[in-house]
């Protein structure tokens, strides 16, 4: 039978620090998501937008911007991906702005208890996210999430998986990291995180890097990315919120997600960060949407 991929659209920019991330859903079904997975024979099922409150934009509060919108939003998604996950589904979560990894890993942590399934984490990121509400220098709970799923974070987003942390540091891989806060730097060295930032890959390739990210995948392994665009070379994927210079080029990124469907680990995925309203004629989307068909098999050779 056909793998069955669940699309969820999570029409938000709730966490981040510009607008526009709420129209990333549509961005990407109009640069043709549907219809590409369709053409690899795989089952798809858009289920729609989710809905949530709007965002208020307003300053924080106790050191963090909208929790209230935010445990919503979260909320919504924690609860589809858990039925798409509960239905035997692949969970493709369009966002919408990063912190709705929060919900999204929540319930894929509780799913790998529950199957007693190994869960391994690739973020793509330029940023780590490793933020919280005490070291956070804007608030905006887009640079939080994966402290929160570590169990450090705002008492209302915390503990979803049915743990304190719905992750440890050693499940988790970032790569493409070129932007952390000082206080991150700190957080990132106390947790033991492996962080394969810009230098690392520089100076040992994206092939050695990704070997290393995907080493201990095994064939009880859960694999879950969580795709943020701003990862990219702003060169390519303009269409961000909070662009950094310095990013892996096209061809490295495709040989990651090559590696990744290699694994035939992938069991769900988050794309999130597109901007519309800062693209350039929908290219970003249009990126998001190759490099998915690659994490989905897709390569030049392949029939
Ligand atoms: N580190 C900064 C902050 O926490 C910027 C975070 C930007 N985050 C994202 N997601 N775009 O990676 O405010
Ligand atoms: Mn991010
Ligand atoms: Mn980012
Ligand atoms: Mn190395």
């Amino acid at each position: 039978m056909n793998k069955t991929v669940s699309l969820i659209g999570a029409p938000t920019d709730v966490g981040a620090s510009v607008r526009g991330a709420g129209m990333g859903p549509d961005a990407l079904r109009v640069a043709g998501l549907y219809e590409a997975l369709r053409s690899h024979k795989l089952n798809v099922i858009d289920h729609g937008n989710l809905a949530g409150p709007p965002t208020p934009w307003l300053p924080p509060k106790d050191g963090v911007r909208h929790l209230e919108e935010v445990v919503a939003w979260n909320k919504a998604v924690y609860d589809r991906v858990t039925a798409v996950l509960a239905a035997g589904q692949f969970p493709l979560l369009m966002g919408g702005d990063h912190c709705l990894a929060i919900g999204s890993i929540s319930a894929v942590s509780r799913h790998c208890r529950r199957t007693k399934k190994k869960l391994r984490i690739v973020w793509f990121d330029a940023h780590t996210d490793v933020n919280n509400e005490t070291i956070s220098p804007s608030g905006n709970v887009h640079g939080m999430p994966v402290s929160v799923l570590l169990g450090h974070g705002p008492k209302s987003l915390v503990g979803w998986s049915g743990e304190n942390a719905a992750i440890s540091a050693d499940e988790i891989d970032f790569i493409g990291i070129r932007s952390v806060d000082d206080e991150e730097k700190q957080a990132i060295r106390r947790l033991g995180l492996s962080v394969y930032d810009m230098r690392h890959i520089d100076e040992h390739g994206m092939r050695h890097t990704m070997i290393e990210a995907l080493q201990d995948v095994d064939d009880d392994t859960h694999l879950h990315v969580s795709f943020d665009l701003d990862c990219l070379d702003p060169a390519d994927a303009p269409g961000v919120g909070t662009s950094v210079r310095g990013g892996p080029t096209y061809r490295e990124m495709q040989l990651c997600m090559e590696m990744i469907a290699d694994t035939g680990k992938l069991a769900s995925l988050d794309v999130v960060e597109i901007n519309p309203a800062l693209d350039v004629r929908n290219r970003t989307a249009e990126l998001a949407v190759e490099f998915i068909q690659s994490l989905f098999g897709a390569s030049t050779l392949a029939r």
